[in-house]
């Protein structure tokens, strides 16, 4: 970064690693210094209260709707896929010819159709609910997703590989490591820990996919990050949350060795995996709503 250029902030609420972490591993494997003023603290202008103001706020910027947010001088962008599309050839991940970014805006989107339809699994009715009132709904929910839609956005990555002769089946974009194949790792690294006993069955037709996400986790900076506490563990405020009773293992057997029928692997999965009580805790009680209508309830850090 130029001494003149302005310092890169990232917007986003403290204590997830959400949509912002798509942001962090950008500026981690390009070892370029920001600001995540959601974890700043309130005196110094951070903290969860930032991200507020900055949802209230009415511009002169196109207030967003929710973050994250890049603020970079005089520039505000919202939309993680935006964000990635105007950060990612100021500091280096993403090669410079204009089909290769188009290619990339492409694969960041569909990642975040992916994103969005992780978080309907612990929310398929409303986002302003906790996931504790759309239990049912969820188990129907993330049944589906499990069987029909992991498969579908990893094979379209896989694919995606195959159409980038010059990344030779590593990588996404390009010849070398971009933004997408950082994203990428961060999907399938939030996929395990969301339903890690239908990761382990699902990624077997996938090796490449599992071999991009060890080149990613193995590159210097990014396994520094992921040592280091600036990492946020996975939790139970992000988008990928670990409810065992949504996580599908291996097809159950009925007494004759077929498959059993869809409602009732759903039905003795539950039973298997009931949630821990200390987690249930961690997630609030399940009653309050959002202070805001139609708001995400907020985790107040
Ligand atoms: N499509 C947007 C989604 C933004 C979004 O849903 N942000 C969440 C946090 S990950 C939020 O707090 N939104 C506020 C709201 O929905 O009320 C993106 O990819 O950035």
């Amino acid at each position: 970064m130029a001494p003149s250029e302005p310092r890169y902030e990232l917007l986003y609420w403290p204590g997830l690693q959400g949509r912002g972490e798509f942001i962090r591993l950008a500026f981690e494997d390009a070892g370029v210094p920001y600001d995540d003023v959601g974890r700043m603290p309130d005196s110094a202008g951070g903290g969860a209260a930032a991200i507020e103001r900055l949802l209230e706020e009415p511009g002169p910027w196109l207030t967003p709707l929710g973050p994250p947010a890049l603020r970079h001088g005089e520039v505000l962008v919202a939309q993680t896929a935006a964000i990635l599309q105007y950060l990612a050839p100021r500091i280096g991940v993403v090669p410079d010819d204009e089909a290769s970014r188009l290619r990339a805006h492409q694969i960041q989107l569909t990642l975040a159709d992916l994103v969005a339809e992780t978080h309907a699994t612990h929310h398929p009715i409303a986002t302003s609910l906790y996931y504790e009132d759309q239990k049912r709904e969820a188990a129907r929910n993330a049944e589906a997703f499990v069987r029909e839609r992991i498969p579908l956005f990893l094979r379209y990555l896989d694919r995606a590989l195959d159409s980038n002769p010059e990344g030779g089946g590593r990588w996404l974009v390009g010849r070398g490591c971009s933004y997408v194949d950082l994203s990428t790792f961060q999907v399938i690294a939030g996929l395990r820990y969301a339903f890690p006993n239908a990761m382990r069955r699902i990624e077997r037709r996938f090796p490449r996919l599992v071999a991009l996400h060890d080149a990613v986790a193995a590159r210097p900076r990014i396994a520094a990050y992921l040592a280091s506490e600036r990492r946020i563990p996975f939790n139970e405020w992000g988008i990928f949350r670990h409810y065992p009773e949504l996580d599908l293992g291996a097809p159950a057997r009925t007494a004759r060795g077929g498959r059993a029928a869809p409602k009732e692997a759903v039905a003795r999965s539950k039973r298997a995996r009931a949630a821990p009580a200390a987690k249930r805790a961690a997630a609030g009680s399940g009653r309050a709503r959002a202070s805001r209508k139609g708001r995400k309830p907020r985790r107040k850090a």
